[in-house]
């Protein structure tokens, strides 16, 4: 049930729902997951589904646009990978900084190796199982692969959560229809798979997935943009309300937010469009 109560600068036309489950509804009961009622909590909190896509190539210009949109958001993907003056020291305040703004963070780093390398690759330079809360990995090398992340973060006595590509937003992937179903049919059943990636350009596509995976794992969709269309380089871009309205859970934006002339409010509208499109879905009772 949806109940009326406070409300906050910029969501003054939407009601409040007084606790996550009312407004994640099935999605809430069905996942009882660390990480994903992590998400939802945070995201409920923040009224923002929004997950930034923090592709910046310095620690100091990512922290400057986490201190501007931190509030608008829900969490921070990286790229670790990309970042020229990445250090373990400075990584380590970066993270707690997304910390203070209560952010879930999440390294893409489409894991696809073997399940043991997997679990080594979770260690190394950069760590990612010390500081990661979740994770990216293709299923493409078997099943094994989501045991092995689940190892690297029992390695340090951490607990966190696997997405599985299921779709991916660019132009051409190969991920084809019966991969899909494929990927869906295993991730459904592992524990330590909390959810799928869905091509957030095509609320079809979304569609399509939701109802392959049912209520019991999420889907986090990049590929969105309120201006829709063809992006840089294959990229394609939906719109952050058909998104959440088509089942998916969490939109990754990058460009739309740190491209942007100004990224705080950019950020605030993409959390409006995907807060209204929650409760709205929620009404609708999907
Ligand atoms: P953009 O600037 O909003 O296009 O950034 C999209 C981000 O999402 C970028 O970090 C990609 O690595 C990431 N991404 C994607 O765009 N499409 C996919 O299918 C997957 C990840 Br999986």
């Amino acid at each position: 049930m949806i109940t009326f109560g406070g409300m906050i600068e910029g969501f003054d036309f939407m009601p409040h729902p007084m606790e996550a489950s009312d407004v994640w509804s099935d999605r809430w009961t069905s996942n009882t997951g660390i990480t994903a009622r992590n998400y939802m909590s945070v995201a409920f909190e923040k009224q923002s589904l929004v997950c930034l896509a923090a592709d910046l190539p310095t620690i100091e210009s990512l922290t400057a646009l986490v201190n501007e949109v931190g509030p608008y958001i829900a969490a921070l993907k990286t790229h670790v990978d990309l970042i020229d003056d990445w250090n373990a020291e400075e990584w380590v305040g970066f993270c707690r900084l997304a910390k203070q703004h209560n952010l879930l963070i999440f390294e893409d780093r489409k894991f696809a190796d073997i399940g043991k390398i997997s679990q080594q690759q979770m260690a190394g330079l950069y760590d990612i199982r010390s500081w990661a809360d979740l994770v990216t990995a293709h299923l493409i090398s078997g099943p094994d692969i989501v045991a092995g992340l689940q190892n690297g973060w029992g390695d340090v006595g951490r607990q966190g959560g696997v997405l599985l590509l299921a779709q991916m937003s660019s132009r051409g992937n190969r991920l084809t229809p019966s991969y899909t179903a494929e990927v869906v049919a295993l991730g459904r059943e592992h524990e330590g798979v909390f959810g799928f990636i869905g091509n957030g350009s095509n609320p079809n596509e979304i569609a399509e997935l939701r109802t392959m995976v049912g209520q019991s794992k999420l889907i986090w969709t990049p590929g969105v943009n309120i201006a829709t269309g063809d992006g840089a380089q294959g990229q394609r871009y939906g719109h952050p309300y058909d998104a959440v309205m088509a089942g998916s859970d969490c939109l990754i934006v990058g460009s739309g937010i740190h491209q942007a002339d100004e990224p705080r409010e950019a950020a605030k509208q993409y959390a409006q469009h995907s807060w209204k499109g929650l409760v709205e879905r929620s009404r609708e009772g999907d």
